[in-house]
């Protein structure tokens, strides 16, 4: 339904008019179905789970950089040097287990754009880096019948997924570092996913697992009515898009 947008946010040059008018459009077809889940979820529910906004309002204001803290889980286990672990497995030739210093070892690739959530905030030029994740598939040796990956967490609870050709993408990372600095905690340290065009649901935090499957099963949000392929700007029935 939305259609792989070019890496570089090549859509920018479409005229603003249009853009709202489609998104219009997108939100009249889909508004009645859509806006109740959507607002029980992760502009609510979510905020009310981390015990941190229990009306979801907050989110519209600047706090902590800009920044919300989520989390569906209501606590998070702490892994870190000794204990983290990353799992590459499913359809591939080459299943394998990472350590952190085993991450810091392979080409680290640093970008700097916004962060969007579906909810509204947006963080402005934020340095994301990390190891693609093209990186790791062509180290585990996809198989031909692969057509998507799994992502889980070691809260214990979130999921994510993409299909293979999205996972491919030069601005998808497994991440080790924001804002220039390792990854802390609260914000999925010391490993998340970061995934670039996508609205930030898709970059799950505390990365624990990548299953390389045949077909997407949709993830946590997913579940509860947000769209899998979340190219901001172009899904979730909203028409806003980054300027950079
Ligand atoms: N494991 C996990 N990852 C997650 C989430 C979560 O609840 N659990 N929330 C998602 C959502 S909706 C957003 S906006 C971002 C928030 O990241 P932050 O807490 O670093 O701001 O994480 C995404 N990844
Ligand atoms: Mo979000």
């Amino acid at each position: 339904m939305n259609p792989e947008p070019p890496e570089e946010h090549g859509e920018r040059g479409t005229p603003v008019g249009r853009r709202v008018f489609l998104g219009t459009l997108a939100l009249g077809a889909l508004g009645v179905v859509a806006a109740p889940p959507l607002q029980r979820g992760l502009e609510n529910v979510l905020g009310a789970a981390a015990g941190k906004d229990p009306t979801g309002l907050t989110g519209l204001l600047p706090n902590g950089g800009g920044f919300r803290y989520y989390s569906v889980a209501s606590s998070v286990p702490h892994r870190g040097e000794t204990d983290y672990r990353l799992t590459v497995d499913g359809l591939v030739d080459r299943p394998a287990t990472y350590t952190l210093a085993d991450l810091r070892a392979l080409p680290q690739t640093r970008m700097v754009k916004d962060v969007q959530c579906v909810t509204g905030w947006r963080v402005p030029d934020t340095p994301f880096e990390g190891v693609r994740l093209s990186v790791l598939l062509d180290a585990a040796g996809v198989r031909a019948k692969a057509g998507a990956l799994r992502f889980t967490c070691f809260d214990g609870t979130y999921t994510e997924s993409l299909t293979l050709d999205q996972a491919r993408r030069a601005d998808v990372l497994v991440a080790l570092r924001m804002q220039d600095k390792d990854l802390g905690h609260d914000h999925g340290g010391p490993v998340r996913l970061y995934v670039a065009p996508m609205y930030f649901y898709k970059s799950a935090k505390w990365l624990s697992g990548i299953t390389v499957t045949e077909k997407v099963r949709p993830g946590y949000w997913e579940d509860r009515g947000y769209d899998v392929d979340a190219w901001v700007g172009r899904s979730n029935g909203r028409d806003d898009e980054p300027t950079s």
